[in-house]
């Protein structure tokens, strides 16, 4: 059995996912006195190193863990369950470690987007049984804006690259911790989990000499989802965002197959948008979150969910946060939310008033969570202007002149799943939400949605040049050939993609294979 330590923030539902699919149980520790009694333990964390070492202090676990790990027991740290293990982190300057490894956790000094987000690879520096039926070569899911730096370099287990070369996992007597997520690191992660339930004999992956490793290009599938007019929960497609055939909601499959099916095909990423949420509440949409709760047990890489986050209030007049649908979502297997409409209003009220005031969904969530579990969906129209002047918005010179023959545009900001237009364009939009605490963009384009005619080279551009956290480029996918031209032509880290892949027409393992010898990616 293995005691899992949950303080309360984040996924912990696929660590526990993972071990479950290995056949192994799991305990929840409830209190100090739980990792005292455990044989293996496992800490899993996300979100602020800040509140996590407070959560900790609060429930009594620091004294507990200490000795756990001063008595050299087996233990499995992951993320800030490695970074819990310093003396002391950047992210929270006044707030002491558990101190086990001398060290400190520093925020990345890239120029490249922060947080580090995606499938990057591992160069081994020691023995472990923890590699067992690697090769070494695999990669794994990282999300984070700080990495550990220990005094001691002979602590290190593994390096990665992201700019300059960081530890990105330790190891030392039975303590290991990791970094990277090895339950969001599909095949090779769940080898990592089963190596510390139970290292069988097989070979250990080779110890390399330090050389750099490479951040892969994500690909993302997309599964938009609402309900039929007869009530089912279906996965649709739009063509510019109208999902409706001859008066019929398009019905291209059931979410979590769907879902499972992308999995095994090797998507790096799994979105799902729950296309009506602005009308509709999540909380009271339970087959939603049944759906996520399904997905998330067989499907190990990272889940998104987006729709309808936003404060709401009931008939009853129970008022809900946004903070609590979002929360819910977490409890239910998400990695990241997404946020479309709120994100707008949002945005508006910010540059109305000129400052933050900490209460916006995308600032309380960011928090809580951390900026790389909130995502802003925005869903921009091309506006045509006749010229770069007179407009308060980002306008650009567009090689894909308008109806008029209009030499330039603005991208403008829509909400309620594209049926109203704002007077905020899609730059402003992404910066603001950078400014709020927003940990990457998911830049859909209601001109190319549902069209197979390529991304919008120019929308992407313009939104990835003004931001530092990653653009996942969405919508007009058609072939493996748009997919090569993103990653070569735009600064997106991520490409998505929904009707080439829901209509079979490109699998998501033709579109890797075709990438695999132009861009990094994961195979
Ligand atoms: O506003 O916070 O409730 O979130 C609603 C979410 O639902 C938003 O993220 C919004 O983008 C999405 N949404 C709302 N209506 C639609 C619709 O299609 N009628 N879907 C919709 C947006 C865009 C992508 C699509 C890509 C790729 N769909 O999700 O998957 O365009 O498609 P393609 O590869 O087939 O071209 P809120």
């Amino acid at each position: 059995m293995i005691t899992l330590l949950d303080y309360g923030a984040g996924n912990v539902r696929s660590v526990i996912n993972a071990i479950e699919k290995l056949g192994e149980t799991v305990y929840i520790a409830s209190g100090p006195e739980d990792i005292a009694r455990a044989d293996k333990l496992v800490f899993p964390g996300v979100g602020n190193f800040g509140s996590m070492m407070h959560v900790l202090r609060g429930k009594g676990y620091v004294a507990a863990l200490t000795h756990y790990l001063k008595a050299d027991r087996p233990f499995l740290g992951i993320c800030l369950g490695l970074q819990a293990l310093f003396e002391k982190s950047e992210e929270a300057p006044d707030i002491p470690g558990l101190g086990i490894i001398p060290g400190a956790v520093k925020r990345f000094d890239t120029d490249l987007s922060v947080p580090h987000i995606g499938w990057n690879g591992i160069v081994i520096q020691q023995e472990t049984a923890m590699f067992n039926h690697l090769s070494g070569a695999e990669k794994f899911y990282f999300v984070h804006s700080y990495h550990v730096v220990p005094n001691h370099p002979g602590v290190a287990l593994t390096y990665t690259t992201y700019g300059e070369p960081f530890v990105s996992s330790v190891k030392a007597g039975n303590m290991v911790a990791t970094q990277f997520h090895p339950e969001k690191s599909g095949d090779a992660g769940l080898a990592v989990f089963q190596n510390f339930i139970q290292p069988g004999p097989g070979r250990p992956a080779s110890i390399r000499p330090k050389t750099e490793t490479h951040l892969a290009k994500r690909i993302v599938a997309c599964l938009d989802v609402r309900a039929t007019d007869a009530g089912d929960l279906v996965v649709t497609k739009g063509d510019q965002y109208d999902v409706r055939e001859k008066g019929e909601v398009r019905d291209l499959g059931k979410p979590v197959d769907l879902a499972r099916r992308y999995y095994e095909e090797g998507a790096d990423e799994i979105t799902f948008l729950n296309i009506t949420g602005f009308r509709d509440f999540p909380l009271k949409d339970l087959p939603m979150l049944a759906v996520l709760k399904q997905t998330s047990r067989h499907v190990f890489v990272p889940l998104t969910i987006g729709g309808g986050i936003r404060d709401y209030t009931d008939p009853s007049g129970r008022m809900y946060t946004a903070l609590e649908v979002a929360a819910e979502y977490f409890r239910s297997g998400a990695d990241k939310i997404s946020i479309g409409s709120d994100a707008v209003a949002i945005v508006e009220d910010y540059l109305a008033a000129g400052e933050r005031t900490g209460k916006s969904a995308i600032e309380q969530i960011s928090a809580i969570y951390g900026n790389q579990a909130v995502v802003i969906s925005i869903d921009p129209r091309r506006a045509y202007v006749d010229r770069p002047g007179g407009k308060p918005h980002h306008v650009i010179e567009t090689e894909l002149p308008g109806p008029k023959g209009e030499r330039h545009c603005w991208f403008q900001c829509t909400v309620k799943g594209g049926r109203e237009g704002r007077p905020v364009d899609a730059v402003t939009l992404a910066k603001a939400c950078e400014d709020l605490g927003a940990g990457e963009i998911l830049l859909n384009s209601i001109d190319r949605d549902g069209t197979n005619s390529g991304f919008d080279i120019e929308l992407i551009n313009a939104v990835a040049d003004a931001v530092s956290i990653p653009v996942i480029a969405s919508s007009g996918a058609g072939s493996e050939s748009h997919f090569l031209e993103v990653f070569t032509r735009t600064g997106a880290e991520a490409a998505l993609g929904a009707g080439i892949f829901h209509r079979r027409e490109v699998p998501i393992s033709a579109v890797k294979k075709y990438l695999a010898d132009k861009v990094e990616i994961r195979l």
